[in-house]
């Protein structure tokens, strides 16, 4: 199995791209509504439920570890990787390689929460990959609610992301990338806002790509992971009102959540 978590409902974007780029490949999904949103929290307790959260995703099978959450993934991955043998992706190298690759201009735009911008570590890996490139950083602390809540078409989210947006649209940049596993389900209202020249980075379907070349480079990966026969399931911490249908316009079809303490 493979094990992807995330503080809510964002990383589900994640697993739905993996269901849809890797068939076949059974996973098990925590989503940690309990304690969200993590992008608000300090280092060290996000770093803490993250921990947690590997696991319960290891006692449940978990043989491969997706951090679906840019917020945990900025902060606890390198804790995650030095604590774990198990193989942890996180979301962000795959997102940084493709931005990368596609701007012309260098002039890249991030977008997500105060943890995210804050551990400044996108903005570190896409230099690192390409030494012209500048970063327009914008945290958008309100739209992980927003999303939480269901308001995914409101008129309030409409302004709330053109005023997000506004400062990056000045430094006309031409790639931006959702940096937060919630923002693909506003990327009907992004789009539109930011100017339909901008390439969008997707950092679930990047990973979910980036999770198929390892599976097609790696045959040991292969024969532990898959398992067509197994379905994948669905644990939460906490189910409030608007999950159920927020998980099934993710997954275009009704999805069985379970209830777990971690
Ligand atoms: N989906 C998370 C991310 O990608 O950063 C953010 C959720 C949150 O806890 N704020």
């Amino acid at each position: 199995m493979i094990g992807i978590f995330d503080s809510g409902v964002g990383g589900m974007t994640v697993a739905r791209a993996i269901e849809q780029c890797c068939p076949g490949y059974p996973f098990v999904y925590l989503g940690d509504l309990a304690r969200t949103p993590y992008g608000s929290k300090s280092p060290a307790m996000i770093t803490e439920y993250s921990h947690r959260n590997t696991d319960f995703l290891l006692n449940q099978g978990a043989k491969l570890i997706v951090i679906a959450c840019n917020s945990a993934a900025s902060t606890a991955s390198t804790f995650l990787r030095n604590t774990y043998s198990q193989r942890i992706i996180d979301v962000i190298s795959p997102a940084v390689a493709r931005a990368v690759s596609v701007s012309e201009t260098g002039k890249i735009g991030l977008i997500g929460t105060r943890a995210t911008i804050n551990s400044g570590l996108y903005e570190q890996r896409l230099q690192a990959a390409r030494s012209d490139c500048r970063v327009y950083n914008q945290a958008c602390p309100l739209l992980v609610p927003l999303v939480e809540e269901g308001w995914l078409g409101r008129r309030e989210t409409k302004m709330i992301v053109k005023n997000y947006l506004r400062p990056l649209r000045d430094k006309q940049i031409d790639t931006l990338i959702l940096g937060c596993t919630h923002y693909p389900l506003l990327k009907k209202i992004i789009v539109p806002r930011i100017g339909r020249r901008v390439q969008i980075i997707d950092s679930s379907v990047e990973v979910a790509l980036h999770l198929k070349a390892l599976l097609a480079a790696d045959e040991k990966m292969r024969s532990e992971l898959y398992c067509p026969e197994q379905s994948s399931r669905f644990f939460v911490s906490d189910i409030p009102a608007p999950v159920h249908d927020l998980a099934s316009t993710i997954f275009g079809r009704s999805v069985t959540l379970e209830k777990t303490d971690v």
